[in-house]
């Protein structure tokens, strides 16, 4: 019952093409995918696919590009390696036979599609089509044109170019023969916040080695630029902190290392000594040094030292006590002497290397203590502090904060943000968008990296909608970015989109989206109010039918895998809520017959919803809960002769 992956793409292609512009797809599937062949044909413009993150500027140019069975690929001599693969392979999928690489223009006027990566030859094609350069654009900016036989991209910088090339990636149809036409389009885009990425740092158990080469390509398709390397429960990185890597794991590193560069990702190699760290001991300096040199030989180029979830009240050497004293000033200053070490030792000696990045031990808080006092005066410049907004999982957070944070820690703030991560809560899966962190933050910030669920393929809904806004707060549009994070999840099919959206809605709520199953929540109050139980039923059975869906559609095993009893239990669940409506249509009618075996058999179906657990690393089974407080009320309500208000 797959589909290949080619098929699922091509249908992408087409629902996409219809799709209205920046990413404010309307509901999945509602478009009529034949609308693009039909418009084409008739000569009309051709549509634009959506494009996500919303770049900050798009607007239609003269003309259009059609892709030809040969296209000339003219590079710059610096153009950037991964994007021309990049645009290569995008040309390939729709529809280009071969790509040819040559230094300038061929003959004009042979008809061919001619693309230019870079270099003085792309600024002139720009110029020529009516857009601007990269002139006055912040680094990774870029821009980008179609029209008059033409494309023409150029980054501000490597980056630049690459998230160009992304961005012509999604302007392409996916055709396998030349033809396709794409609308005459000038891009220009740029990130409003240096770093935005993924800090897999919950505790529990760690991503696999294939989910995280997932997670990078997932990073670069949407313009995410840092993954850091920080999970809680691998040794290596915490208790064994000072033992170096067997051979084998420290390969499967640098196999995510070479992965990550190659898709302009900072891979970034946090060690976590806090739990049995001597500060003022040179031995442990040494230590540190030694470990990131392995990680710097294996290509590593981002360091971080996490220093949460550990205790500063409690030195773990008395040569620590003689030299800091007591209290949470003495800890700040020898935290501030280990990093400073580390940092002139270590990164100041290996040109290169990113500036350093800590997670001070009070992360999630704005008050003045001595230890916030201590970093401040005692940190060297340039230091990157991690923190998590006010609260370990900020229900919200503003660009005021952030420049608070910033005053009070007297260093380039980068949010670690514990969204969409579920290891205090494993019961639940969060598959919300974003949301609640105000315009402007990203813009006052070094960067936000966020923390995602155990399950990686699951966390992508999120994390979708995280990179749209740290691209582009200002266009950032949090449901749009959620349904548009679905349909590419359903790899462009309509009924694997629609079951998707069921299934995320009834697993929606968490700090930040503090309504759970918002979609199913108001399908219920409308039946509350008008008494449709025909309506409902079918809001019901999408949602039974859901888990089966996704099963036989979705692309890609890894979601299905990792949410297993969540599906199983929103079947149930689905199932308990149609007998709950039949009940109280039962009661409505006077049929105390049917009502009465609906309420014998309905507590079962209700203890089998309830049955499903989720096995974490301890191998402790924790029963999954989903739609909670809507679902669960709704079938008690109906159990109890109330057909709630
Ligand atoms: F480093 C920090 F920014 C941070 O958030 N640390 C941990 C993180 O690894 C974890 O995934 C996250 C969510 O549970 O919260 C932090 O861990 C905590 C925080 C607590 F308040 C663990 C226990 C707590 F009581």
């Amino acid at each position: 019952m797959h589909r290949t992956r080619t098929a699922a793409v091509t249908t992408l292609a087409t629902a996409l093409a219809v799709v209205p512009l920046a990413g404010l797809a309307g509901p999945s599937g509602a478009a009529p995918a034949t609308g693009t062949a039909a418009a084409q044909a008739a000569g009309a413009r051709p549509a634009r696919a959506a494009l996500t993150p919303v770049p900050r500027s798009v607007r239609d140019l003269a003309g259009q590009a059609t892709v030809t069975a040969t296209v000339d690929l003219v590079a710059g001599p610096h153009a950037d390696a991964p994007a021309l693969a990049l645009v290569t392979r995008a040309l390939k999928d729709a529809g280009a036979r071969h790509v040819v690489r040559r230094t300038a223009r061929a003959a004009p006027g042979g008809g061919r599609l001619t693309v230019y990566v870079d270099g003085p030859a792309a600024r002139t094609a720009l110029s020529e089509l009516g857009a601007r350069g990269t002139d006055g654009l912040p680094a990774e900016g870029y821009a980008l044109a179609v029209g008059g036989g033409r494309i023409a991209l150029a980054g501000k910088d490597a980056a630049g170019t690459y998230y160009a090339a992304q961005t012509l990636r999604q302007l392409l149809p996916h055709r396998d023969r030349p033809g396709a036409r794409v609308r005459g389009t000038a891009v220009r885009d740029w990130p409003a916040t240096p770093l935005r990425g993924v800090v897999e740092g919950f505790y529990g158990t760690p991503w696999s080695h294939t989910a995280r080469l997932e997670q990078l390509d997932f990073a670069a398709r949407h313009k995410m630029n840092i993954y850091v390397y920080s999970p809680k429960d691998d040794a290596y990185l915490r208790e064994k902190w000072r033992d170096p890597y067997p051979a084998d794991q420290l390969a499967r590193i640098k196999e995510l290392v070479d992965r990550a560069r190659a898709r302009h990702v900072a891979f970034t190699y946090a060690l976590s000594p806090g739990l049995s760290v001597c500060y003022s001991s040179d031995a442990d300096v040494r230590a540190l040094t030694a470990k990131f040199g392995t990680l710097w030989n294996a290509g590593v180029r981002t360091f971080a030292v996490p220093l949460d979830d550990i205790s500063y009240t409690k030195w773990n050497c008395a040569a620590d006590k003689e030299e800091f004293g007591t209290g949470g000033g003495a800890a700040g200053a020898a935290q501030a002497q280990l990093l400073n070490r580390v940092n002139r030792e270590f990164i100041a000696r290996h040109p290169g290397a990113a500036p350093l990045q800590m997670v001070p031990t009070e992360y999630a808080d704005l008050k003045r203590t001595p230890y916030k006092e201590a970093l401040a005066t005692r940190l060297d410049r340039g230091v990157l502090v991690e923190w998590t907004g006010v609260g370990v999982i900020a229900p919200t957070m503003t660009a005021a904060q952030a420049e608070q944070a910033r005053r009070l820690f007297g260093h380039p703030i980068l949010v670690w943000d514990n969204y969409p991560v579920n290891d205090y809560v494993s019961k639940r899966l969060m598959l919300g968008p974003y949301n609640a962190r105000g315009a402007g933050l990203p813009g006052s910030l070094a960067g936000i990296t966020a923390n995602p669920m155990i399950q990686p393929t699951a966390s992508d809904l999120a994390l979708a909608t995280v990179a749209d806004y740290t691209w582009n707060d200002r266009g950032y549009d949090a449901r749009a970015s959620w349904r548009a994070a679905i349909d590419e999840l359903a790899g462009g099919d309509a009924r694997a989109a629609r079951a998707l959206r069921a299934f995320a809605d009834v697993n929606y709520t968490s700090a930040i989206n503090p309504h759970q199953a918002p979609e199913l929540a108001a399908a219920l109050d409308r039946f509350r109010k008008d008494g449709r139980a025909g309506r409902l039923d079918a809001v019901l059975r999408g949602l039974r039918d859901a888990p089966g869906v996704l099963r036989d559609r979705l692309p890609g095993r890894g979601f299905v895998r990792e949410t297993a009893p969540w599906l199983d239990a929103t079947r149930a669940w689905a199932v308990a809520a149609r007998d709950a409506l039949r009940l109280i249509e039962a009661d409505r009618s006077g049929d105390t017959a049917t009502a009465r075996q609906l309420r014998a058999r309905i507590p079962e179906l209700v203890a089998k919803a309830k049955s499903y657990v989720y096995v974490d690393l301890k191998g402790k089974r924790i029963p999954v809960v989903v739609g909670d407080g809507v679902l669960d009320t709704f079938v008690a309500d109906a159990l109890a002769g109330r057909r709630g208000q």
